[in-house]
């Protein structure tokens, strides 16, 4: 029971959880806002390339594809029926957590943060809501279909943990320069 829900949740989450690990590596190049400010602060900062965001959102679609392939045979597996990505379901959760992602950076520049900074919550959130509320927009039957209150409730708790860990391992592995 457990093990199914955790692992649905999971599974569902994944082409969302990976578009950000992408970036850290894929990141770099010409930022976002063109080092633009705003009432003497940067609008985004350069923590938040076109590359990054672009290979980001790629790395999210391909790993969708990757486990609509995979999806029989891991549902047999672990004897949970898993859920299929259409198209516009893995744009919203990969592009949707990017966005989130860009969305924070634009709110804690506002607040003063320089880029880096950590802002717990946020940081660790920011890319959920971002992708949830991008599939909702562009597959609503879909989302509200998989995301069942059960499995809002375990993502809400898993990443959180699943981000400080991986952001963690990135920054011991050297590919991060602050380890949030
Ligand atoms: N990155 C990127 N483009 C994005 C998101 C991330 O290029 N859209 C890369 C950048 O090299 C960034 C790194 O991934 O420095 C880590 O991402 P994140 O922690 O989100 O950015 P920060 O550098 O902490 O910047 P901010 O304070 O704005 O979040
Ligand atoms: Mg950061
Ligand atoms: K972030």
């Amino acid at each position: 029971m457990l093990v199914s829900l955790v692992a649905g949740a999971l599974w569902a989450m994944l082409p969302a959880y990976v578009p950000n690990n992408v970036a850290v590596l894929a990141g770099g190049g010409r930022p976002i806002d063109g080092g633009r400010e705003f009432a003497g602060r940067r609008v985004l900062g350069d923590g938040k390339t076109w590359r990054g965001t672009a290979v980001g959102t790629l790395g999210g679609l391909a790993l969708a594809a990757l486990l609509n392939v995979a999806r029989p045979s891991a549902s047999a597996l672990l004897g949970v029926d898993l859920p299929a990505f259409p198209p516009l379901a893995a744009l919203g959760l990969a592009f949707g957590a990017m966005l989130g992602d860009v969305l924070a950076s634009l709110l804690k520049r506002r607040l003063g943060r320089q880029r880096g900074a950590a802002v717990p919550g946020l940081d660790q959130l920011d890319f959920v809501v971002g992708a949830l509320g991008l599939a909702v927009l562009l597959a609503p039957a879909w989302t509200l279909a998989t995301f069942s209150l059960g499995r809002l409730v375990v993502v809400a708790v898993a990443t959180p943990l699943l981000h400080v860990t991986t952001n963690a391992g990135a920054y011991w592995l050297g590919l991060k320069s602050e380890p949030w």
